[in-house]
């Protein structure tokens, strides 16, 4: 059998270094002036990275405490999520996998909406539609077929109407790009131009199964022989996950091909609450990801500039501390919603089978009152 160790499988042992704008020591590099790195940029986006921190590690705890049914913590994926969701357009539509939290804090959704899934009080807890920002997606790599079909509609919306320049972003994970959808999807946006940026974010662990046994070239290797404007960049460094994300995003918006990014990134957590990451991986491997965490970064960063000062980081632990408030209340709060509304929400326009099918149910409900 191949010794997988052997075969170059990183960006760095093909020699390909990430693209970064922020050293581990939280000092700006070359580059981050021509990708407009301000106080205020950094600044908004180190708040958001707090922030979902706190989202993540409340319902973690709510989860421990039974008040949910599981969780996929994205600790350790802030500045993926946060940097490249912040370089799109609120008129952009996201195809998220189901650790998005902190992309879908950013797009405006609500705790409550975040977490009804996970407690089991419904399928799904929001309207893609009124944030732009699709259902998560739990069979591993649906969405990037559903990012496809919808882009193309994108495209077909470009050519009725010439104004129109919204695109598309998919996230999904490592091992996910091992799925034929993954792939068919790629091969499918390449062809047909697709107005699409595929944004991976490899975390190094698909569960237990490293991203090494995984692939034999690196990924974004494997999206340019597909055809796709490929980038790597170190995904726990959020100016340059916003300045490739902006970028990308700038030329697909033009009519440029599709384009892959690959964050390269670390989950600090297990996989879910129901995973226990001791038994694969070693505790020095997470010890060395935590000297890379992405909100320390930045936080050097601030500290060495004067770019915020004590006034800030108060005003953000207080509406971190509210967030974590309203989090626990919102969770205790949710209710299923009416079985009858599933019968409604089934199809665009409820049939008369429908209609009758729910009559049925609800008379049959109502005898036990
Ligand atoms: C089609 C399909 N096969 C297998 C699974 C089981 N499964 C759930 S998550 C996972 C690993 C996913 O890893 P990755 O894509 O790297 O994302 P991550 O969870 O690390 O963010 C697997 C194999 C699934 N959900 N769907």
């Amino acid at each position: 059998m191949t010794d997988l160790t052997d075969v170059p499988t990183t960006p760095a042992d093909l020699g390909v270094a990430p693209m970064r704008l922020l050293g581990e020591d939280g000092e700006l590099l070359t580059g981050a002036a021509d990708a407009a790195v301000t106080a205020e940029l950094t600044r908004g986006l180190y708040r958001d990275m707090v922030l979902a921190r706190q989202f993540d590690q409340d319902a973690f705890n709510l989860q421990r405490q039974g008040e949910l049914g599981l969780w996929l913590s994205c600790r350790g994926q802030e500045a993926a999520q946060v940097g490249s969701i912040r370089a799109l357009r609120a008129s952009d539509h996201v195809f998220p996998s189901y650790r998005e939290h902190a992309a879908a804090l950013c797009r405006g959704l609500r705790p409550a909406e975040l977490l009804t899934q996970w407690r089991g009080t419904a399928h799904g807890g929001w309207d893609p539609g009124d944030y732009r920002f699709h259902l998560y997606s739990l069979v591993l790599s649906t969405q990037l077929l559903h990012a496809t079909g919808y882009a193309l509609g994108v495209a077909a919306d470009r050519r009725r109407e010439p104004g129109v320049d919204e695109i598309v972003l998919c996230y999904f994970g490592d091992g996910a790009a091992s799925q034929g959808d993954a792939n068919e999807a790629l091969n499918w946006a390449a062809v047909t131009g697709a107005p699409l940026v595929f944004f991976c974010q490899n975390n190094q662990w698909a569960i237990s199964t490293p991203s090494a046994a995984q692939s034999r070239t690196p990924l974004h290797v494997r999206a340019a022989g597909f055809g796709l404007t490929a980038t790597v960049v170190d995904g726990n460094d959020v100016l340059a996950v916003h300045a490739a994300t902006a970028a990308a995003a700038a030329r697909v918006r033009a009519g440029g091909p599709p384009e892959f990014i690959e964050a390269i990134t670390y989950r600090m957590a297990g996989h879910s609450t129901s995973d226990d990451p001791t038994r694969y991986r070693d505790a020095e491997e997470v010890e060395r990801w935590e000297r890379r965490d992405p909100l320390a970064r930045v936080r050097l960063l601030l500290d060495a500039r004067g770019w915020a000062g004590e006034e800030f980081h108060t005003a953000l632990k207080e509406e971190a501390t509210a967030l974590s408030e309203a989090t626990r209340a919102a969770c205790r709060a949710l209710t299923p919603p009416p079985l009858e509304d599933t019968f409604r929400h089934t199809l665009a326009e409820e049939t008369a089978a429908l209609r009758a099918e729910r009559e049925r149910y609800t008379e049959w409900r109502e005898s036990f009152a």
